[in-house]
């Protein structure tokens, strides 16, 4: 394994950041986590201008272009011989003294790690998972705006951890309204009626690319979809359900909370759109 960081590859046992660096000291960075499918890095434009909108929002400036990061991005894919895989794209603060303030940081580190992935087995496609929901609140959107894909991942991390104390793979989280938000690491969608409704970011989804994709599908596809707020009633009365996420793609949603959704297997429309995903994918 060859891991970039700052412009040269290092081995695994030798790719070392400081102490200091603020991404490890206060979480202060920003992070795309990014596919390769036969060697083509999926969806890479919009993962890059998602990484440089979310460092602009937490006013860190990244020092490179962003067809600079692309090509380096391609690069370290390529320098592994990786043909599918998972690339873990950080920029942190960089290193800089024992206090918050991020005008201490000289240089922000870029660091690109291209690992292999860990796919689900193939059985929860075809058979689909339960979820449960969380106790753990995603944070509101007027106190971080969850389209920042930050290094601060805590309150995600307490509610998966809740997601495997249940035996689940994952949690749905509402936001401090109650509102549904989207998952610890996947966003959600439910079927009703023949249409699709996703949460609003103003409530706490993530933009996720893998969302996109699926809306994208979902018009394709002449299948309705709307952006907007649900509740656990909405989850629970749901004809069919889904998450998505770069890591999970499309995963059928067959129970929540011990309840079943729909026929408590994988709906039609969710088996379509995995289809379709797959597709995309292998283009
Ligand atoms: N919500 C949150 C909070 C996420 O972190 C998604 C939704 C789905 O977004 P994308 O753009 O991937 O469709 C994410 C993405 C990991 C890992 O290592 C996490 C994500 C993506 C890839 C890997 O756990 N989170």
């Amino acid at each position: 394994m060859k891991i970039y960081i700052d412009g040269t590859y290092h081995s695994k046992d030798e790719a070392k950041i400081s102490v200091f660096d603020h991404g490890l000291l206060y979480g202060d960075g920003v992070f795309e986590g990014i596919r390769a499918y036969d060697g083509r890095v999926f969806r890479l434009a919009e993962h890059i201008d998602r990484l440089y909108a979310s460092a602009t929002a937490v006013a860190l400036e990244i020092p490179m272009a962003k067809k600079e990061m692309a090509s380096a991005v391609v690069g370290a894919v390529h320098e592994n011989g990786t043909q599918d895989g998972y690339i873990r794209l950080v920029v942190t603060r960089g290193a800089g003294s024992l206090g918050l303030d991020p005008s201490s940081c000289g240089k922000p580190t870029v660091i690109i790690i291209v690992g292999d992935i860990q796919l689900y087995p193939k059985e929860y496609y075809q058979k689909g998972i339960r979820i449960v929901t969380a106790a753990t609140r995603r944070i509101p959107p007027e106190c971080l705006d969850p389209r920042i894909k930050s290094l601060n991942y805590l309150n995600n991390i307490m509610a998966k951890a809740e997601a495997r104390r249940a035996g689940a793979l994952e949690a749905v989280m509402l936001n401090t309204r109650g509102y549904v938000a989207e998952c610890t690491a996947d966003n959600i969608f439910i079927v009703k009626d023949g249409r699709l409704l996703t949460p609003l970011p103003s409530d706490g989804a993530l933009d996720g690319i893998t969302r996109r994709a699926v809306q994208e599908l979902a018009a394709a596809g002449d299948i309705g979809c709307i952006e907007t707020a649900l509740t656990q009633y909405d989850l629970y009365t749901a004809d069919e359900c889904f998450i998505t996420g770069t890591g999970a793609e499309v995963m059928p949603v067959i129970g929540i909370d011990d309840r079943a959704i729909g026929e408590g297997k994988p709906g039609p429309l969710t088996l379509r759109l995995i289809d379709a995903y797959r597709k995309l994918v292998a283009e």
